[in-house]
């Protein structure tokens, strides 16, 4: 059942070491290597995915995470699927701030719903030092203080600002690429994919584990999702967790009117992200709505083993936690307790 480059993989896992940057010398994986995967026929690259999910992963746990945007719109990058740039109309208002009690009520709430991490939010472009960056590190503080993993995705950040976070117990920083260095353009012009893989670098290097996925359905060819998808595996150390994301069009947005995404396709991402990156978590994002509990299944059969939990993700819409709870169950899944380190600061 394994391929040759599962066990290149291995191997390559083996010999790696822990610096932040994309691999020095020959990647780990090539284009061909990764799109001749992408096309395997279905069943059989779930039928790989599967199996390198059961050698890495206990095969009934599924991760749950929270989110809450903590500071909603205005944003001034270009994102063309987001709601909350403020180069487009969206029916997204700018907020002010949440304060660090309403954010804690909100951590609490996603507790005791059965979450185990908490993942804050907030329409940035970049983190700047001063008050609101030093309320979003109380935050951080109050939700770990919890027992709650910590997670925030505050667009880009420098060194100092990471290690700001991890003083302050932060055990995942979330900064997606997105798409393809090469489509790259087409969908932000505001920042780069350099300028991405540089935040990831300061997250990696401050120690904290890196949450960084990707977008499927803005008009991207196969060769971009799949070179997205090596990016990712290429980084060393690989990301600690993988959110593929299906686009959630918003009216308002350049990419509005973009046609649903196949559920299949979403499917062949996360067979090849689990087979790419088998000990990372790979987590079935945004889109969710759209899918039928069904497809959902498929996804975790391909090896998806976390999902966003809790009715709002950031702006838009996610499955009812009563739902999920239902379709958890009838999959016969449990939820996965929360890393050690939480859980210790829990007692
Ligand atoms: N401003 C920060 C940043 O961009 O890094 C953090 C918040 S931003 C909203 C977090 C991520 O949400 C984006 O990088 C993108 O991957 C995802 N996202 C935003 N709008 C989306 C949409 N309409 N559909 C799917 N994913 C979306
Ligand atoms: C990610 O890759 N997906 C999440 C998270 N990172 C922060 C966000 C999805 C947001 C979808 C659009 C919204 O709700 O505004
Ligand atoms: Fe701003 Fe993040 Fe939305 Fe881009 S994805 S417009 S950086 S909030």
């Amino acid at each position: 059942m394994t391929s040759p480059l599962v066990e290149a993989h291995t191997l390559a896992r083996r010999s790696s070491n822990a610096s932040a940057k994309p691999a020095p010398g020959p990647e780990k994986f090539d284009r061909a290597q990764v799109r001749a995967l992408y096309d395997k026929p279905l069943l059989q690259l779930v039928d790989e995915a599967r199996a390198v999910h059961l050698r890495h992963h206990p095969d009934n746990e599924v991760q749950l995470c929270t989110l809450l945007s903590v500071k909603t719109g205005g944003c001034a990058e270009d994102c063309s699927y987001c709601p909350q740039s403020s180069k487009y109309e969206t029916d997204v208002e700018p907020e002010k701030m949440l304060n660090v009690q309403e954010v804690l009520a909100s951590a609490r709430r996603a507790k005791e719903m059965g979450s185990t991490r908490f993942c804050m939010g907030a329409a940035w472009r970049e983190v700047k030092d001063g008050p609101a960056f030093d309320k979003v590190l109380d935050m951080v503080r109050g939700v770990k203080d919890m027992g709650l993993e910590a997670c925030v995705t505050l667009g880009m950040l420098d060194e100092k600002q990471a290690k700001k976070l991890k003083d302050a117990g932060l055990d995942a920083y979330n900064h997606t690429i997105d798409t393809s260095r090469e489509n790259y353009p087409s969908i932000i012009t505001s920042r780069t994919f350099d300028d991405r893989l540089r935040t990831l670098g300061n997250v990696r290097e401050a120690g904290i584990t890196v949450c960084s996925g990707g977008i499927i359905g803005m008009g991207e060819s196969n060769d971009d999702r799949c070179e997205m998808l090596r990016t990712l595996a290429n980084l060393e150390p690989q990301p600690e967790s993988v959110p593929i994301n299906a686009l959630v069009p918003v009216k308002g947005t350049p990419l509005a009117e973009m046609p649903p995404v196949d559920p299949l396709d979403l499917v062949r991402m996360i067979a090849v992200a689990r087979i790419l990156m088998p000990h990372t978590r790979v987590r079935l994002s945004a889109g969710r709505t759209s899918l039928t509990r069904e497809a959902q299944v498929l996804c975790m059969l391909a090896g998806a083993n976390s999902i966003f939990y809790g009715d709002t993700l950031l702006t838009t819409a996610n499955p009812e936690a009563e739902d999920d709870r239902a379709l958890i169950r009838d999959m016969g899944l449990v939820a996965m307790p929360p890393s050690v380190s939480s859980a210790a600061e829990a007692e």
